[in-house]
């Protein structure tokens, strides 16, 4: 089946924009966390070493025409600690990346009270536009609807070339693929509109696969995904 295109203007276009730093509910709270400490330490990095470098400019500047530096065959203090702090400072960096990374694509524990309550959607991708299937069956295109307040499940998956999903505001990034299923949790901890983008050059219509998301409170999301047709002829990724 073709869905026509809508062609969109750029002032729709701009209307899309979406600030990951403006967050929208626990994932993206985790995220801007990882983002500040990776700035702030990089920005820490970038003046210790500016310092240094004004330093050792003024320190041993050459004072006489003739004038020869000390000259010196390593300094082993020096060398270990500039190999073993950076070493210390990616190390921690890393650790504090990968300890995100269960939550951010799985969400909260499922034997916790959150994860019980999470509701699975399912995120099918193809060209030019998103399809969402929820757990009545019933499918939206273009725009998903999310209950606020509740952890949302992701399961991905695309009928033609490889998609990606991304709606910075409510959570991390993920693949849509031909074949394999991949899976991702969003969150938006109050109701609102947030919007996000294919972020996989996928064809000529890329630039317009746009992504909606409406987070309603939860009895509202009930009654607005019972009224949408039923999800036909599409892969059962959790049904
Ligand atoms: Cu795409």
């Amino acid at each position: 089946m073709l869905v026509p295109i809508v062609l969109a203007s750029p002032s729709a276009l701009a209307a899309y924009h979406s600030d990951f730093l403006q967050s929208g509910g626990p994932p993206d709270n985790r995220i801007v966390m990882l983002f500040w400490v990776f700035v702030g330490c990089g920005s820490a990095v970038l003046l210790l070493v500016a310092v240094l470098v004004g330093i050792v400019c003024v320190r041993f500047r050459r004072r006489r025409a003739d004038e020869m530096p000390k000259q010196v065959h390593g300094v082993a203090r020096l060398e270990v600690a500039w190999t073993v702090g950076p070493m210390i400072l990616l190390a921690t960096l890393f650790g504090l990346t990968l300890a995100q990374v269960g939550y951010l694509r799985h969400g909260p524990p499922p034997n916790s009270a959150a994860g019980r309550s999470a509701v699975p959607i399912e995120v099918i991708g193809r060209q030019f536009y998103w399809t969402f299937v929820y757990g009545n069956g019933h499918e939206s295109l273009r725009t998903m609807y999310i209950p606020a307040g509740t952890p949302v499940t992701l399961a991905t998956e695309s009928l033609d070339v490889i998609h990606g999903f991304w709606v910075p505001q409510i959570g991390a990034k993920i693949d849509a693929l031909p074949g394999i299923v991949n899976h991702a949790f969003v969150e938006a901890s109050r109701p609102g509109t947030f919007n996000g983008q294919c972020y996989e050059l996928c064809g000529v219509g890329h630039a317009l696969m746009l992504i909606t998301v409406k987070a309603l409170p939860p009895a509202q999301y009930r009654a607005t995904i019972a009224k949408l047709p039923p999800a036909t002829g599409l892969p059962k990724l959790i049904r």
